[in-house]
């Protein structure tokens, strides 16, 4: 029998006593048993890993209890799919979840250890680019937090997001070797490990009368499951992120090792545990990569797998899937889980192929991040069939059926059915994986109102026709928890004293703060909020790039991936005409508002042009910062590898949130919500949830600009020419000729030409049509911030008015509109 054989081993998993003694205790114990040292033998290292070990060891017991309830209740849950979790630094936020932050504190220091260095001693897990990550991220924060019944599934990227130098102002990329000294959040189950196959052909055989076809796979890798624990905050539930890393099947192939290549047989494993190595470095633009089509069906091959024999009760009747689970795919990078899942039901469970795509289209739903044509994922049928030849007959059967539809409600509509068709001709016969997701999909979802919109109206429109009532919207959101509570806690205080605690996990209640704006008194405390932000954030800049913040200067701040369409350069181009206004005498520099610009950006490193940006920010920094003729008044400051950490430090610090997309083209962005939830303000253009926020906050606390979507739409079929603008607006000729003429490149003026003709003659994102509203409303940003009451008064309004942008409620209206699966109390 496998009843375990000690009393001891039936008794509830223990948790230590929430004491700092027990903290201290249990602290010590993992210094001895987990790392072999002593206090006084401890590395810095050895301490950092004992702490996370001990802050993990108040969690596990109800993690387990958790996962126990969850299965016990066979209750609807949700599968997230996602290929990019940008978690940030574990602890802080794994201490205030568990309320440990004081015990710990103390604890250590009774130890002699100042929990402040620990803290500095966490490499961030980036296991993702940008936007698309880090809502994951929050995702799975609220979905404990709510008590939702869900795991997180992805990828245990052994190369995060890569480490961003700069050299001679020019990007460089370093690879971000997060694991190197250990990672203390993370279960490793090798036993575990799930056999994941590729390539080979498919065949048909005889089942008792029955003709199935079958896969035969070329070659396979292992998914060993590696377990995160996620805590709720304050609820006392702890829910699980599962990533999955790649390891090779035999660590060498006998045969090939007996042959006597021994080299051979290692590149076989090479390649093999390539496939969870590292993480693509691109955001909004797809890369047709082999690789990367390998890992997309690596974890979700996995992950069907794992949720299938681990998650469902023995004997489980499959026609009842619908009830128990949703599979969200985040974005297209998870799609080819619905080939999967059919072929798990229809060859593996010999399900009747309608009955399976009943169950999957029930069981599957997709979210949308993009509008960009090009960023909407496709693979070559020769790839897709080389690689998963199985799967491309599954999708090429949906197709069929589905395209058989199409003509029985619209006839023989040729060019509808081109269109429609999953399976694109042209440049090369591929497999358009948003429309596979939309097909199978229950729902689709935009991330912001305008998106959803024109994903509705551009995008898909004949689906949208076609399919009544499947698309739908779930704007984006962020976790109070991580991004108010932990990375602005003089704000946080000041909030709990005015509103009480209940904030942070209903953040609503931020509209009482209302009444508050009006309080000269709690301005006042704002404001010194605000100041202390500064000096933090500008301590952080001092030590870790040796940038020194002036005082007084307004902080504007741009940070988000480096991408022409989010227009970095619109941004480069007030500071060009601020700095030449001052050169050229027309505007003192005594009479300039101070400012700081703040910049924070990667640039995929393929991409030439948004890598060009980066060095002309610099360029123009190096120079703007060190002409006397400036007096200090503005200030370029570019610290390098911006990511989650400084993210935490940048936003509660800034004035300015500069969220200035060509209208139409960012689906949502969520640092704006960050931004506005921290009390800066915004100067944006009516983009993604740009303009919910705007509706929230009122035209008076929101600096707008720009062409509306629908003008350019107008401009671009009217014909747009840049060049005109250029030569019809003084100011704007005065910035580009100083560019072009290689003041910002010791005279060379190769260096910035390709920047200089994209935007005369080409500047598909309408920098130069947008540039002249860009620069009135940052002299109306000017003006209001003289006010410094007035500006402190509207920061208020910011806060108390966007309470709707937590990921808690975009999780309530998933469950509303999309998954229907309660809380579970
Ligand atoms: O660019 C979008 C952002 O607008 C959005 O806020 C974020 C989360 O929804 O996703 C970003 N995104 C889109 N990242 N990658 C893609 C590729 O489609």
């Amino acid at each position: 029998s496998s009843k375990p054989s000690h009393a001891l081993a039936l008794a509830p998993v223990p948790t230590p006593p929430s004491t700092v003694d027990g903290f201290v205790k249990q602290f010590l114990e993992n210094l001895n048993l987990e790392r072999g040292v002593t206090l006084s033998t401890a590395s810095p290292n050895d301490r950092y890993i004992a702490l996370a070990t001990t802050v993990r060891d108040f969690l596990v017991a109800r993690w387990l209890e958790d996962i126990r309830r969850q299965k016990d209740a066979q209750a609807k849950g949700v599968c997230y799919l996602s290929a990019e979790y940008l978690l940030g630094r574990q602890l802080d936020n794994n201490l205030l979840a568990t309320r440990l932050t004081d015990i710990a504190t103390e604890a250590l220091a009774s130890c002699g250890i100042d929990i402040d260095d620990m803290r500095a001693l966490e490499v961030e897990p980036g296991l993702g680019n940008g936007g698309l990550g880090r809502l994951a991220a929050c995702f799975i924060d609220s979905l404990a937090t709510m008590s939702v019944p869900s795991i997180g599934y992805g990828i245990r990227y052994e190369y995060g997001i890569f480490r961003q130098t700069f050299v001679g102002g020019q990007q460089v990329e370093q690879p971000d070797a997060w694991l190197t000294l250990g990672s203390p959040w993370e279960f490793a189950h090798p036993e575990s490990a799930q056999t994941i196959s590729f390539g080979g052909h498919t065949e048909t055989y005889d089942d008792g009368g029955v003709t199935r076809s079958r896969w035969v796979p070329g070659w396979n890798v292992q998914a060993v499951p590696y377990n995160y624990m996620v805590p709720g905050y304050h609820n006392g539930r702890v829910n699980t992120l599962r990533l999955w890393r790649a390891v090779a099947t035999d660590a060498f192939d006998l045969r090939i090792f007996n042959s006597g290549d021994y080299e051979e047989a290692v590149r076989a494993q090479t390649y093999a545990e390539n496939i969870s190595k590292v993480l693509y470095p691109e955001d909004s633009t797809p890369q047709g990569k082999e690789l990367r089509l390998q890992q997309q069906y690596f974890f979700v091959a996995a992950s069907i797998r794992d949720f299938l024999d681990h998650m469902l009760t023995p004997g489980f009747d499959l026609s009842k899937l619908p009830d128990r689970v949703i599979f969200q795919l985040n974005d297209t990078h998870p799609v080819i889980a619905v080939p999967e899942f059919m072929r798990v039901l229809v060859d593996e469970e010999h399900m009747e192929w309608d009955a399976a795509w009943e169950i999957t289209q029930q069981c599957f739903a997709y979210t949308c991040h993009t509008l960009l044509p090009e960023a909407l994922e496709v693979w070559s049928v020769e790839l897709l069939g080389r690689l998963l030849p199985r799967h491309l007959e599954i999708i090429y059967r949906i197709n069929d059926a589905f395209l058989e539809e199409v003509r029985e409600r619209f006839g023989d509509d040729e060019m509808r059915i081109r269109n429609m068709s999953i399976i694109a001709e042209f440049p090369e016969r591929s497999v358009r994986m948003a429309y596979l997701a939309t097909v199978a999909g229950a729902k689709v979802n935009g991330v912001a109102e305008l998106h959803s919109q024109l994903l509705r109206e551009k995008v898909l429109p004949d689906f949208d026709e076609f399919y009544p009532g499947k698309f739908t919207n779930v704007t984006n959101g962020v976790t109070p928890r991580r991004f108010l509570r932990l990375a602005n806690p003089g704000l946080a205080g000041l909030i709990t004293d005015a509103l009480g605690a209940g904030w942070t996990v209903d953040l609503e209640r931020l509209r009482g703060l209302e009444s508050f704006a009006e309080d000269p008194e709690f301005r006042a405390r704002f404001a010194e909020v605000k100041a202390a932000n500064k000096r933090v954030l500008s301590d952080v800049l001092r030590a870790r790039d040796g940038f020194e913040v002036s005082d007084g200067h307004m902080l504007d701040v741009m940070v988000k991936r480096l991408h022409e369409y989010k227009r970095q350069m619109l941004k480069v181009l007030h500071i060009v005409t601020s700095y030449e206004r001052i050169v050229s005498g027309r505007v003192k520099a005594e009479d300039v508002q101070g400012r700081a610009f703040i910049f924070g950006a990667k640039a995929a490193p393929g991409y030439a042009m948004a890598k060009r940006i980066i060095h002309l920010i610099n360029a123009v920094g190096e120079v703007v910062n060190n002409d006397p003729r400036v007096e200090g008044r503005l200030q370029v400051l570019f610290p390098p590898n911006y990511n989650v950490t400084l993210a935490e430090r940048v936003i509660p610090a800034a004035d300015l949130s500069e969220q200035i997309s060509l209208a139409g083209k960012e689906a949502s962005g969520t640092g704006n919500m960050k931004f506005a939830l921290n009390g800066a303000l915004t100067i944006g253009t009516d983009d993604g949830a740009n303009v919910e926020i705007r509706e929230l906050v009122g035209d008076d606390n929101f600096f707008l600009f720009g062409m509306t979507e629908p003008e350019v739409e107008e401009l671009w079929t009217r014909g747009y020419k840049p060049a005109e603008f250029y030569q019809q607006d003084e100011d704007l000729r005065r910035a580009i000729d100083l560019i072009a003429s290689g003041a910002f490149s010791n005279g060379d003026r190769t260096v910035f030409e390709p920047i200089v003709s994209n935007l005369l003659y080409d500047d598909r994102f309408m920098v130069l049509a947008d540039y002249a509203s860009y620069i009135r409303a940052q002299d109306r940003v000017d003006a209001a911030y003289a006010d410094q009451d007035a500006w402190t008064k509207a920061a208020i309004l910011n806060i108390a008015r966007c309470g709707f942008f937590s990921s808690d409620r975009s999780i309530r209206d998933y469950i509303d509109r999309i998954w229907h699966t309660p809380p579970m109390l």
